[in-house]
């Protein structure tokens, strides 16, 4: 069961007759094109929110020379999206005065208590590596940015929707300078989103993931614990795979996993995730789910390409991670 929010109108689809996936794709997908912005190559790896009765979010794209910036949308049904053309700007929290653009990849928005924060990618080059960036905004019009939660190399920072024992929590993946071909979950704690400490080691790279695995979207509060989709990475003699995978944490020690599906629950198989820039990537960023019927939509990035919508029940998914259950 899902401890949460309604959200009757959130984008949905039933799963095709016949189907016997835990997680089903849109008909429609993808759901938004790689040229959505004037500028981009790209539009993918992108988080969105429920806000006011329609939907926003923050996109990754890449531009025609290559650079990843993040940009502001909105939606009123979360499916078509009217994304700003101009890079995303950040506020400088001291001074109030505009100080940078997002640049920098893979967002996630999260709402704690009455702040959206931002965390991604990143990748200037006074940060000699990537890292995790945080901004935050009460009105999605302006946003500040705090400073990096971490040291490089790290990506994958994605926000708890909560305090846990009075601390905010974030879960990262140390890396590399490149395309990293190891990696582990983390989780740190903060009592002021600026100071990062008390480190555990929460998920290590295991079966269909063998190669790393990286936190996906917030994770979703359940009655038994924290919902946690994720990307884990296999490399094959030519490329890595992206897949989707998922486990459930504890409630009040996150860190600790009851749960963990020994099987993908996605992974790319259709054209827009085998073909594009990066073939066969299904990355998920973001999810909104309604708490009375137990819906949830994952938007993920499909081949580092264009942005993908699946489907799938909370009580079926939970069912399935404890059928395949690789702990205990
Ligand atoms: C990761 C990130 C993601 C990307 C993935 C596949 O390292 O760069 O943005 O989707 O690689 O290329």
């Amino acid at each position: 069961m899902i401890i949460g929010s309604n959200l009757p109108g959130m984008p949905w689809e039933d799963k095709p007759a016949g189907s016997k996936e835990v997680m089903w794709r849109y008909s429609a997908n993808p759901i938004i094109d790689r040229h959505a912005i004037p500028t981009a190559n790209s539009v993918f790896n992108s988080a969105v929110v429920a806000k006011d009765g329609a939907y926003v979010g923050v996109f990754r794209s890449d531009d025609l020379n290559m650079s990843s910036h993040l940009y502001l949308g909105k939606s009123n049904d979360a499916i078509h999206w009217d994304i700003e053309p101009d890079v995303l700007k950040l506020y400088n929290e001291a001074t109030g005065e505009f100080d940078s653009y997002a640049d920098g990849y893979d967002p996630r928005v999260c709402l704690i208590e009455d702040k959206y924060y931002v965390t991604w990618c990143a990748q200037f080059e006074k940060w000699k590596g990537p890292t995790i960036g945080v901004a935050y905004s009460y009105d999605f019009k302006k946003f500040y940015r705090l400073p990096n939660a971490f040291l490089p190399y790290n990506r994958n920072g994605v926000l708890f929707p909560k305090k846990i024992n009075g601390n905010y929590v974030m879960f990262s993946r140390p890396s590399d300078n490149g395309h990293t071909p190891f990696g582990d979950i983390f989780i740190s704690q903060s009592p002021d989103m600026i100071h990062w400490g008390e480190h555990h080691h929460v998920l290590e790279p295991m079966g269909w993931a063998w190669t790393k695995v990286g936190a996906g979207p917030i994770p979703i509060e359940l009655d038994e614990g924290w919902l946690l989709i994720y990307h884990g990475v296999s490399q094959t003699c030519n490329c890595m795979i992206y897949q989707i995978g998922a486990a459930i944490l504890d409630k009040n020690e996150p860190w600790k996993v009851l749960h963990r599906c020994r099987n993908f629950i996605l992974h790319p198989e259709t054209t827009y995730e085998c073909v594009g820039d990066v073939p066969n990537v299904c990355f998920p960023c973001a999810t909104l789910y309604d708490a009375a019927t137990g819906r949830i939509a994952v938007y993920y990035g499909a081949a580092d390409t264009v942005v993908a919508l699946a489907f799938c029940q909370v009580d079926e998914l939970v069912k399935y991670i404890k059928d395949n259950d690789v702990i205990g």
